[in-house]
């Protein structure tokens, strides 16, 4: 827990960790929205993973279209104007309620705050910009910057890069345990944000700690409340 209290600075992971990509599909479709929003998510990680295996990169705006194509054709939705309306509440995700304290939190504390995402540079701007979070952050990093998708570790080497810092002094944090253990795998102080309570995933290295809400991530740090 030491090293965590070490670092010198916090990266986030974006979607789905301080973006709520569940918010689109909540607000536009009916009960079908949880089957949706799952398959729709999965086959986005999925394609990322494959496009980065096939050696055959596009970035995650086209990657996160392709896949609401596949989710929308799997529940047999033919409706091309909520497609467009599902993308573009995509690029305008609220934050989740315990994003916004703990990021100022962070900050008032005088340690760097980013995002290293999967996201395009202009996904990114976007969303942070509608979820409020935009004075929150110092830096935006895409994987459009490497052109391959986490986990690569030339991924998680940006972060090192444009911060300055060795792996050990980053705590990066993320609600997707695969996102988690790509970190861990490269040396980052990894905080799981596991807020199902979901099970370790069996992965060569492990996160350092886990949290079931980001309101918990201040104390890890050594951050107390005044
Ligand atoms: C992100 O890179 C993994 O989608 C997640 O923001």
């Amino acid at each position: 827990m030491r090293a965590i209290q070490r670092c010198a600075a916090v990266v986030f992971d974006a979607y789905g960790t301080l973006l709520d990509i569940g918010a689109p599909t909540q607000a536009l479709l009916n009960e079908r929205a949880d089957a949706l929003a799952q398959l729709w998510r999965r086959k986005q990680l999925e394609y990322s993973w494959l496009r980065s295996l096939m050696g055959r990169h596009a970035d995650f705006e086209r990657v996160t279209a392709e896949a609401l194509d596949y989710a929308l054709a799997a529940h047999a939705i033919e409706d091309p104007r909520l497609a467009e309306r599902l993308l573009a509440a995509y690029r305008n995700l609220p934050a989740y309620a315990d994003a916004p304290a703990a990021l100022a939190a962070i900050r008032a504390n005088g340690r760097r705050t980013a995002i290293l995402s999967n996201g395009s540079p202009g996904m990114l701007a976007a969303a942070v910009a509608s979820a409020d979070l935009a004075d929150s952050l110092d830096m935006l990093l895409s994987v459009e910057d490497v052109g391959v998708f986490k986990p690569h570790p030339k991924v998680y080497a940006l972060a090192s890069q444009r911060l300055d810092l060795a792996a050990e002094k980053i705590c990066f944090v993320s609600a997707n345990g695969w996102d988690a253990a790509g970190a861990a795998a490269c040396g980052f102080s990894v905080v799981w944000l596991n807020r199902r309570s979901e099970p370790d995933e069996r992965l060569p290295v492990r996160p350092a700690a886990q949290i079931p809400s980001l309101g918990d991530l201040p104390a890890l740090l050594g951050i107390h409340h005044e």
